[in-house]
């Protein structure tokens, strides 16, 4: 284990042995602890907190859910990992950080891959939906659903970007994952991975030039402020994820598996409600804090300058085959 992961367990440890488990109710049973890197009020959190209410309704009081937003439990990525090892009960987390430990995502996380966000929800909602779920299971994580991750598209603190030549040479951070690092050079771009909670500063102090988020992220980091130039090329429409520590899981009875999944999928259609308002919030906001979007912008070139990423990632015929049944997914 890492020296950052070990400070994490020990922080994280101090805050769950202490003040957190005091926000529970006392009389219940089973208190479980999800992570989100996103403020309050952001619909992956609230939606996690709808699940809470109806899973302690549910259960009479007996199973709660406190959720713990803006990387209090840590960044994304070592609240995956606290997640795997039963430190932190549930997480919910964009695919980019999985993508490296859960090959299955890697697919669904191609550039261009969906067409659209509803063609996304009608793969994760089926039966590739149900593939990738086992191998999330393979490391120790139980899916609960998938969320809405948006589409993300570039933004920078430079100039406008209305073709993929205008990226030629920029340094963008990306989630931590090879698939986007091949995409930044695919691109003819540099991809500097790093955890969220550290774009903010890194573009203002120009150690990156921007970033990659959809509308809503863009927003409430506040990273509109530092880089205005959002450019709705759309290159990624990913699902996002909400799961359970197989270890927390597993201490459930059938009958708490049962009702936690069900809630789960019942907050799907909640957490997209919601999504569906932010979005069209947060474009508003961002405009308002200064942000120059450009918008008609000829994707056909960014979508062919993917080929190599295709290339390296669609390499086999069950790859292949993958990508045939989600492109023929009405
Ligand atoms: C957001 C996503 C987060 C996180 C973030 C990032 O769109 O909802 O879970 O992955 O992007 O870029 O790190």
């Amino acid at each position: 284990m890492n020296m950052k992961l070990t400070r994490t367990l020990l922080i994280c440890g101090t805050i769950l042995a202490g003040g957190a488990s005091a926000a529970f109710a006392a009389d219940c049973e089973v208190q479980l602890r999800s992570a989100d890197t996103h403020p309050d009020g952001y619909p992956t959190v609230e939606a996690v907190r709808w699940l809470g209410t109806q899973l302690k309704e549910r259960s009479q009081g007996r199973i709660c859910v406190e959720v713990f937003p803006a990387s209090a439990l840590g960044e994304e990525k070592d609240a995956i990992e606290q997640t795997q090892f039963g430190v932190i009960d549930m997480v919910r987390a964009s695919f980019g950080p999985f993508n490296n430990l859960v090959p299955e995502t890697q697919i669904v996380s191609l550039p261009y891959i969906f067409r659209s966000a509803d063609h996304m929800h009608k793969v994760m909602d089926g039966p590739i939906g149900d593939q990738i779920a086992e191998g999330f299971a393979k490391h120790d994580l139980v899916v609960l659903g998938y969320y809405d991750g948006g589409a993300r598209s570039f933004y920078n603190s430079q100039k406008p970007i209305k073709e993929v030549a205008d990226l030629k040479g920029m340094k963008f951070r990306v989630m931590q994952s090879d698939v986007f690092v091949d995409m930044m050079s695919a691109l003819g771009a540099n991809a500097t991975p790093m955890p969220y909670g550290e774009v903010y500063s890194s573009i203002q102090t120009g150690v990156i030039d921007g970033a990659e988020n959809n509308q809503p992220s863009y927003d409430t980091s506040g990273h509109a402020e530092v880089a205005k130039y959002y450019t709705l090329d759309e290159h990624l429409i990913m699902p996002e994820v909400l799961a359970v520590s197989k270890l927390s899981w597993e201490k459930l009875s059938p009958e708490d598996q049962a009702l936690l999944k069900e809630v789960g999928q019942e907050s799907v259609p909640v957490m997209r409600d919601l999504w569906n308002k932010k979005v069209a919030e947060s474009e508003a906001a961002v405009v308002k804090a200064g942000a120059e979007i450009t918008r008609d912008i000829d994707k056909q070139p960014f979508i062919d300058a993917m080929a190599p990423v295709y290339e390296k990632y669609v390499a086999t015929p069950e790859a292949k085959d993958l990508v045939a049944k989600i492109q023929a997914t009405e």
